[in-house]
């Protein structure tokens, strides 16, 4: 398998995490984002990820892009079914928190990239999207161990590092004593590894 990524990708860094707690071998490739210039969006790239954005799966001739959707396809090749509950209750609140993910979560990694890539954008709206899903969760994980139940997910997976790394967008998770908990926990998995 091939994982096309960067080195500061929050999305990639969330597929390469679970490609590392399943164990499974892959070759990562590196892709140059340049916000500027988008000279990441060559032809060649274009024909694996009509988005010319990372991450990337090859897996033999599949192309797999979109970083929620990647969790999934290696949850369901790969994976113990717990990681993708395959009963209605479990797959809905497991696909509620990728939903989660792309919205209130997308407002931390959206404050991380003005901070870290200079993006001139406002930052406050984006970080009150954030703190709204950061109250939500830690609301959610009162009771609770992972996002979907007590075994951690792909809904996990998906959260994970925007919201692990949320004070690089100026987002403060001293707050939020249930989700730093469970960032706790994700970091005591067997396999985590930090962001390469
Ligand atoms: N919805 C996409 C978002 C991917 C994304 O925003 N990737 C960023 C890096 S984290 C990227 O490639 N940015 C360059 C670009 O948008 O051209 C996913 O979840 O995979």
């Amino acid at each position: 398998m091939k994982l096309y990524t960067s080195p500061k990708s929050g999305n990639g860094y969330k597929v390469e995490l679970f490609l590392n707690l399943l164990g499974l071998e892959f070759e990562r490739i590196y892709v140059k984002i340049d916000y500027a210039s988008n000279s990441h969006k060559t032809a060649d790239y274009l024909a694996i990820n009509p988005r010319g954005q990372v991450p990337s799966l090859v897996d033999g001739d599949l192309n797999v892009w979109e970083s929620q959707s990647i969790l999934i396809y290696l949850a369901r090749k790969y994976a113990a079914e717990s990681w993708l509950p395959q009963d209605p209750a479990g797959m809905a609140e497991t696909i509620r928190w990728l939903s989660f993910s792309a919205a209130e979560v997308d407002g931390l990694a959206a404050a991380r990239r003005i901070r870290l890539f200079g993006q001139d954008h406002d930052l406050t709206p984006h970080q009150q999207k954030g703190i709204s899903g950061l109250k939500l969760m830690d609301a959610h994980l009162a009771n609770k161990s992972f996002l979907a139940g007590p075994n951690p997910t792909v809904a996990d997976m998906a959260c994970y590092p925007y919201v692990a790394m949320a004070g690089e967008g100026e987002v403060d998770l001293a707050p939020y004593k249930n989700v730093q908990a469970w960032v706790n926990r994700i970091q005591g998995m067997d396999g985590y590894i930090p962001l390469p």
